[in-house]
């Protein structure tokens, strides 16, 4: 298949919105999966394409790259159709469609497990809105830009004229609503909203959405933040904490629970970043938050082998309290000069 994918400014136009949905339409037999450790916009895009290309004798098999779905987003239409990845071992794809995944080895297990499905031998398209997506599809539609991957989903949906259902609704205002944590972010654009009222216009089904993502949670939650809360430290426009196993223990919550401290924490008053450490038994996995324009938090995720978006970012560090240390540094000086000339 010709490569056929990207305007000169690196971003999809109208063309490849039908481009990319009649790659998507002419499979027979189509894998739809999103990263490991995915968010909202991750497991609601997945299900989004799944109820756009049901039926029509397909066969489909649609997972998250380490079969994982956070609990609160069980409440997503057709969640039950998520199947794990060693079950899909048997077929044989002729389309694949990855879905907010900067590039297959953010797939992470099912990337490791089956590498030969993402060598290209397998027309992919890659729907995603990461700045560091490497466009590695047969059909990219990418759009950093974007707020969710689901706008660019929710786009492809009205400019192509697409059947647009309650449940296909719901879904694509999930991820919108997740990754912009219900249109307040930056990345909310006038265009966000125009499309979100479109999703509301459909039935999509907000006080759900709105329940689930940023209301409900267990009160194993509610002691994991307090824990974690208890050990912020704020220094040099910095604010971080930690989730340990311990505190995991003591908490009984899940990793995936302490998600959104992050975000609470980048409202600290004068700070430019904020920062969970997670320590793993293999290292640390590090979440990021830029409350600036002046700090690109993509950018020193990259130095650490990471990724993600100037106001969000991920990576990973080696154990120990020496490789936090560096890393914090190599943080501090990453911050304008004014910060540190305000000590001074
Ligand atoms: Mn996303």
């Amino acid at each position: 298949m010709p490569k056929d994918s990207v305007d000169p400014d690196g971003r999809y136009t109208p063309h490849h919105l039908r481009l990319a949905w009649e790659t998507m339409a002419s499979g027979r037999v189509i894998l739809i999966a999103t990263h490991a450790n995915p968010d909202a916009d991750a497991v609601a895009s997945v299900l989004a394409v799944r109820l756009l290309l049901e039926g029509a004798s397909r066969t489909l098999v649609v997972t998250t790259g380490d079969g994982r779905v956070p609990r609160a987003l069980h409440f997503l239409p057709a969640v039950d159709q998520l199947s794990e990845p060693k079950q899909s071992s048997e077929r044989r794809f002729d389309r694949i469609v990855l879905v907010d995944c900067a590039d297959p080895s953010r797939l992470g297990p099912l990337f490791q497990a089956f590498p030969g499905w993402f060598d290209g031998s397998i027309p992919m398209v890659n729907i995603d809105h990461h700045v560091t997506n490497t466009r590695f599809g047969a059909v990219d539609l990418v759009d950093p830009d974007a707020s969710a991957t689901t706008e660019i989903l929710t786009e492809l949906v009205v400019e192509l004229g697409l059947p647009l259902t309650p449940a296909l609704a719901t879904c694509l205002l999930t991820g919108i609503y997740g990754d912009t944590l219900g249109l307040q972010t930056s990345s909310t654009r006038p265009k966000t909203m125009r499309l979100a009222a479109h999703l509301l216009e459909a039935g999509a089904d907000l006080p759900e959405i709105v329940t689930h993502l940023f209301r409900q949670k267990p009160f194993s939650t509610v002691r994991l933040w307090g824990l974690a809360l208890a050990r912020a430290r704020f220094e040099d426009a910095i604010v971080w904490t930690e989730i340990t196993p311990e505190m995991l223990e003591e908490s009984g919550a899940t990793a995936a629970e302490g998600e959104g401290i992050v975000n609470f924490l980048s409202g600290t008053e004068g700070a430019l970043v904020a920062i969970m450490f997670y320590r793993q038994p293999d290292g640390w996995r590090v979440s990021l938050r830029s409350t600036s324009d002046a700090v690109d938090v993509a950018q020193i995720a990259s130095q650490f082998g990471g990724g993600g978006h100037s106001r969000a970012a991920g990576c990973r560090l080696p154990p120990g309290e020496e490789a936090r240390q560096a890393f914090l540094a190599t943080v501090a000086r990453s911050l304008p000069d004014y910060v540190l000339a305000g000590d001074a």
